[in-house]
């Protein structure tokens, strides 16, 4: 079998390369010399692309690859793909949704736990000798509290779930109403916030969620309130968010993630009363070779004519005739 060309803009974890390399010519933008002379020579040989978070995808790369057929992305989340130019042009993307939920919503546990026990602060207490001199301060309780989750969806759903063991009221804001689930649902996020002492974020990021817990939505939650976000930096408006840690507008946070990551701003991590993780929500090695996996797979099924594993909604699956090799076009959508 003839390998396909694939394109990768940073190198991915060491089992994705090797699984790669057994079916893919891997072509690294990130090791050529000259992007230009890469792409002029590359790039019409492209047929599939394996990327992260790391990366965007925009329209100009896109543009680059006009026999791009597939992106596969490792993550849930691909809002560094601009999924409606793919579409445009006809590349499906796939991410890895579900073999990551467990992980993510016991991290967020991890998280909302630690916020409110202060364990991360317990810890350095400990470690800096005060014990001995007198105990830990008594700190704030999950007891009695209600949770909102901003986003229902599979991760929030796993949150949920767990919560339910912790006999905490749970209450959600979406874009719609689940008749299925039992827990209240807030037509708004400001009305939500305003009921809950705890705002868990796990929306998805992109330009629908930029911003959304803004200082209004902060102050709505008041001076009990915590929040904790596992989904994307961007969903909160950070300088709002530092302000009324500040200010005591809110009593604290909980964040795995930023909006300009790597660098989290100083000014949060001068803060004692938030506890901070450096996007590690999926961060475990089962978790990690599950998502890889799937990435792969979602690669193999495609150039073996089986259609994607795990295509995101927004590029449709289409049949795509006059392809050079049999396997895209015999597939129907997975999700068809
Ligand atoms: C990523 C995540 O996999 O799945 C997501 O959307 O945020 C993480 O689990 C992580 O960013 C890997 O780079």
């Amino acid at each position: 079998m003839t390998p396909v060309d694939l394109l990768l803009l940073k190198p991915m974890q060491p089992s994705v390369m090797e699984a790669l390399a057994t079916r893919f010519t891997l072509h690294r933008a990130d090791t050529a010399p000259d992007a230009e002379a890469f792409y002029a020579e590359v790039g019409p040989r492209i047929r599939a692309m394996a990327t992260g978070a790391q990366a965007p995808v925009d329209d100009a790369l896109l543009a680059r690859l006009p026999n791009l057929e597939i992106v596969a992305s490792f993550g849930v989340g691909y809002d560094t793909i601009d999924t409606a130019a793919a579409a445009a042009r006809g590349v499906v993307v796939t991410n890895t949704p579900d073999v990551l939920s467990d992980e993510v919503a016991d991290l967020a546990m991890g998280l909302l736990l630690a916020t409110l026990r202060q364990i991360p602060q317990a810890d350095r207490y400990l470690r800096a000798g005060h014990w001995p001199t007198r105990p830990y301060p008594l700190t704030p309780t999950l007891r009695g509290r209600t949770i909102g989750i901003l986003g229902l969806g599979r991760i929030g759903r796993a949150i949920a779930t767990r919560l339910e063991g912790f006999g905490v009221a749970l209450a959600y804001h979406g874009r719609r109403r689940q008749p299925e689930v039992s827990y209240t649902y807030h037509a708004t996020l400001l009305d939500m916030a305003r009921a809950v002492d705890v705002l868990l974020v796990v929306a998805p990021g992109g330009p629908e969620t930029d911003g959304l817990v803004d200082a209004a939505v902060l102050a709505a939650l008041g001076p009990e309130g915590i929040l904790i976000n596992v989904a994307r930096g961007s969903v909160v408006d950070e300088a709002a968010l530092i302000a009324a840690l500040r200010d005591g507008t809110i009593l604290g946070a909980g964040l795995d993630v930023f909006a300009r990551e790597p660098h989290v701003p100083a000014d949060l991590v001068a803060l004692d009363h938030v506890v901070l993780l450096p996007h590690v929500g999926s961060g475990s090695v089962h978790t990690r070779e599950a998502m890889g996996r799937l990435v792969v797979d979602n690669l193999l099924h495609w150039f073996d004519g089986r259609g994607p594993l795990t295509p995101v909604p927004e590029t449709p699956v289409r049949e795509t005739a006059g392809r050079e090799t049999p396997g895209p076009e015999t597939f129907r959508s997975a999700g068809a």
